[in-house]
């Protein structure tokens, strides 16, 4: 069995953390207050530097348990020795990343509709389902499908879901209610003077 819990996912911005060392402040941050997986995603960012921050970020991480997946590279998951990586729609498809990475990497995909589940293939182990709210962190990120898009996606999944999109102490519990296992957050905790704070606030609110 792979060993991943998508309870509380933080995924790193490179906006919000504009350098590898901002990216490890605020995990071992989030970890603290309870972030059970981290995803390095930096599409703006040259490879070497996406390469640096994972090197840090997997050394970082080095005793606390918690996964690092890498979003969209493979190569930089392969060379970090991350735990996975996460693609979306558009990426290299889920079975090519796992013929490369092999059965032990922990493989995330994108979904935001009830027609996208189609791209599920027996390489995922999870899903990552949103927008579920409105969102200013990825500009190309859709249209908000809400709690009840993320249910009806949640009841004809076969593998876990984390929500993602819009999440915060506020909303965390309907995604959860919703039948989500986890909830995928950028903005409110790497945007968050406290990410450890923030970290705990949205697990606590999330699973009492
Ligand atoms: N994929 C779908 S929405 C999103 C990603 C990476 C961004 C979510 O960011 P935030 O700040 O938690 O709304």
């Amino acid at each position: 069995m792979k060993n991943f819990d998508l309870s509380l996912y933080l995924v790193l911005d490179a906006n919000l953390c504009p350098s590898p060392q901002d990216m490890v402040r605020v995990t071992l941050e989030a970890v603290k207050g309870g972030c059970t997986l981290v995803q390095l995603r930096a599409p703006e960012w040259k490879k070497k530097k996406q390469l640096e921050a994972a090197l840090l970020l997997k050394q970082a991480l080095v005793g606390t348990g918690v996964p690092l997946l890498i979003d969209d590279h493979v190569d930089i998951t392969l060379i970090a020795k991350a735990d996975g990586v996460h693609v979306g729609q558009e990426d290299l498809p889920p079975n090519e990343a796992r013929d490369i990475l092999g059965p032990d990497a922990i493989i995330g995909l994108s979904v935001g509709s009830l027609l996208e589940l189609n791209s599920v293939t027996d390489a995922v182990d999870y899903l990552g389902v949103g927008p579920v709210f409105s969102t200013k962190t990825k500009k190309d990120a859709g249209l908000a499908i809400g709690t009840d898009g993320l249910g009806s996606i949640v009841r004809k999944a076969t593998l876990p879901v984390v929500a993602i999109g819009g999440i915060n102490a506020t909303n965390a519990s309907s995604c959860i209610s919703a039948g989500a296992n986890g909830v995928a957050v950028v903005s409110a905790i790497c945007g968050s003077d406290d990410p450890q704070k923030a970290s705990r606030t949205i697990y606590k609110a999330a699973f009492g």
